[in-house]
């Protein structure tokens, strides 16, 4: 069994890839209003943000370099969190391309995805909202260019040139339970050495369903698999974002939150920034009894380079 903790982690996964600014006049996508955003959510009990970028001109998502160094040395200089950069780039990107930003700014720790699937928001996982999935047609029929591609030579390349010897640490974004059986295999062909800190993420259509029971089944499974050598945190997109991170903080575990993965606050209301978001799992974390992990507690916990 992973340990049980008494300390719990806040991720804020602060614009993303999948949103779009006219979704959400909330969704920051100006490099000042994604450090804004994010030092906002630091402030508000975040420990780690997991940062993407974006074009400034439009909002389109960007794998530029030049687009991080916009913002993340003000969000180093304004705040002590710990700073996860994305390798999960766009569906049309190539791994080279998408690991570049990371690459560049050496961060503590980065995203790593550990499998190749279709990837869409999920409109079970939808129940704040009554958005009409209009692409669902579109999508049935021109799902080719729509493949998140992380083949094991994708895993094993991005290991080489982020992990071991770099010092980042990944969190292994695994969206299904057969994720989890490769990233053992990964660990036992000796690319990733223990502890491992897994996100278990649901309501992405192409991954695992949206159902607690899931949520326990993925635990399940990792317990098996890793025993005491891995952490994890839950991700749900969608209107399952906090009764998944709910869920998740009383199994022990750690919760991911922001507005790469829900723009709302509750049913029908969107969220104001992110750091709204923090502070509503916050007060849920602390209400049913747990601590939030500064930053510093953060690093010890994940045994991060600091
Ligand atoms: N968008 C999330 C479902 C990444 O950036 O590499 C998963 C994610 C992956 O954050
Ligand atoms: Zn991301």
């Amino acid at each position: 069994m992973s340990r049980r903790q008494l300390k719990t982690i806040i991720t804020c996964a602060i614009t993303g890839a999948i949103h779009t600014p006219t979704m959400s006049d909330a969704l920051p996508y100006r490099p000042e209003d994604i450090a804004d955003q994010a030092v906002a959510a630091a402030e508000a009990g975040a420990s780690i943000l997991h940062l993407h970028a974006r074009n400034p001109e439009n909002g389109s998502v960007s794998i530029d370099p030049e687009h991080f160094k916009r913002f993340l040395p003000v969000i180093k200089q304004a705040t002590d969190a710990v700073i996860n950069v994305s390798t999960g780039g766009s569906l049309l990107n190539t791994m080279e391309e998408r690991i570049a930003p990371a690459k560049w700014a050496s961060p503590e720790m980065c995203s790593l995805n550990m499998g190749s699937m279709n990837f869409s928001m999920h409109p079970l996982a939808d129940r704040y909202t009554e958005w009409k999935f209009d692409w669902e047609e579109d999508y049935l029929r021109n799902s080719d260019s729509y493949i998140f591609r992380n083949t094991f030579a994708d895993i094993a390349y991005v290991a080489e040139q982020l992990g071991e010897g770099h010092g980042v640490k990944f969190e292994h974004e695994c969206y299904d339970v057969g994720h989890l059986y490769n990233l053992k295999f990964c660990m036992d062909s000796g690319l990733f050495k223990p502890p491992v800190f897994i996100q278990f993420i649901f309501g992405i259509l192409g991954g695992i369903g949206p159902d607690i029971d899931n949520l326990i089944f993925m635990k399940r499974t990792a317990d098996r698999l890793f025993g005491d050598n891995y952490q994890w945190s839950v991700l749900g997109a969608g209107g399952v974002q906090m009764p998944f991170a709910t869920t998740a903080t009383q199994l022990g575990g750690n919760v991911r939150v922001g507005l790469e993965d829900s723009l709302m606050i509750a049913r029908g209301k969107l969220a104001k920034s992110n750091a709204e978001q923090v502070t509503k799992i916050r007060h849920i974390v602390e209400e049913l009894g747990c601590e939030v992990a500064t930053p510093e507690e953060a690093r010890e916990m994940l045994d991060l380079k600091g």
